[in-house]
């Protein structure tokens, strides 16, 4: 499953901490959309799709939230809840976000812009799909 966890590098001093993101260093991918989901409540389950070419990286930059991935064999469960780690997610897996604490920010940078034709957001649509372009991980 192409995803990773990348830790940001953290400049802090007395006066507390900052994290920059720059896009081809600590971002691999241009970054051509921003977007920040927030006053999700904890019973709710959102997501339930995967993008056919879009790469995001996820930050939780306040309280914490779950990432449940799945490339059509295997699947991951993640929690975000550090301002200084990103989840990276390549295109062709797809996502459930959930557990959302009351406070929680999750920050996502895009490699494209809004583009409803790029989610499949059926899963046995997205199951056809991941067989057909082999995103699928083979069991270990
Ligand atoms: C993803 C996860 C992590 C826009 O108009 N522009 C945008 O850039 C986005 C992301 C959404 N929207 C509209 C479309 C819907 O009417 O905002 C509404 C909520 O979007 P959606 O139901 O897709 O939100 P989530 O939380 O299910 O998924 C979002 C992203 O759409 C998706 O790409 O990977 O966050």
């Amino acid at each position: 499953m192409n995803i990773k966890i990348i830790n940001f590098q953290q400049h802090g001093d007395e006066r507390g901490m900052l994290v920059a993101l720059e896009e081809a260093k600590e971002i691999p991918f241009n970054i051509r959309r921003v977007y920040y989901i927030y006053g999700t409540a904890p019973n709710v389950r959102r997501g339930y799709h995967a993008h056919k070419k879009l790469e995001q990286i996820l930050i939780c930059i306040s309280g914490s939230c779950t990432i449940y991935l799945d490339d059509g064999n295997i699947t991951k469960e993640i929690i975000l809840q550090e301002p200084y780690e990103g989840l990276y997610i390549s295109n062709g897996i797809w996502r459930e976000m959930y557990d959302f604490s009351e406070n929680a920010v999750l920050l996502v940078l895009a490699s494209e812009l809004y583009d409803e034709s790029d989610y499949i957001r059926d899963y046995q649509e997205y199951i056809a799909y991941s067989r057909q372009n082999n995103y699928m991980e083979k069991e270990k």
